[in-house]
């Protein structure tokens, strides 16, 4: 009786791993999505998410590359240190990142004057009072490289 209970479980686990798979399978055969073909995929950093370091400082990562636009272009942060980094991934492209000056609740005291081709860099700044920081890099703004920054409420 008892070998045979444990038998049924075995048998569930499978049936699991195996619809699991079937699943897997469906979406894994369509070859490429067609637009990811920018050869800069070494990097591990996951764009957008925010992690905090061993220091305690939250940390970003977007990536700007030959066109116009930041990638991610909105990402959200908790009221505190914060280190963002901005790659730069574009053959030929040079940007910047700017916080517009007097359109978030409070002003950020860093930016990014000049990120050349294949350059990236970090800056570290604060921030306390929620609410949205709209950024761009001053380059092409007119060209619609503009981005948010969100501070959350906080825990
Ligand atoms: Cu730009």
């Amino acid at each position: 009786m008892r070998a045979g209970a444990r038998r049924r479980t075995a048998a569930l686990c499978a049936g699991a791993v195996l619809a699991v798979g079937a699943l897997t399978g469906c979406g894994g055969d369509d070859g490429g999505d067609g637009g990811g073909g920018d050869g800069t995929s070494a990097s591990t950093e996951v764009l957008g998410v925010v992690t905090i370091a061993e220091d305690g400082v939250q940390e970003v990562t977007i990536r700007t590359q030959d066109d116009y636009v930041f990638t991610p272009d909105t990402f959200t942060v908790a009221p505190g240190k914060v280190r963002l980094t901005v790659v730069n991934a574009a053959d030929e492209m040079t940007h910047n990142l700017k916080f517009d000056e007097g359109e978030g609740p409070e002003p950020i005291g860093a930016g990014i004057d000049f990120l050349a081709p294949g350059q990236e860099l970090t800056i570290d700044f604060e921030v306390a009072v929620p609410g949205d920081h709209p950024f761009t890099c001053t380059f092409h703004t007119q060209l619609g490289q503009v981005g948010t920054m969100t501070v959350s409420q906080g825990g």
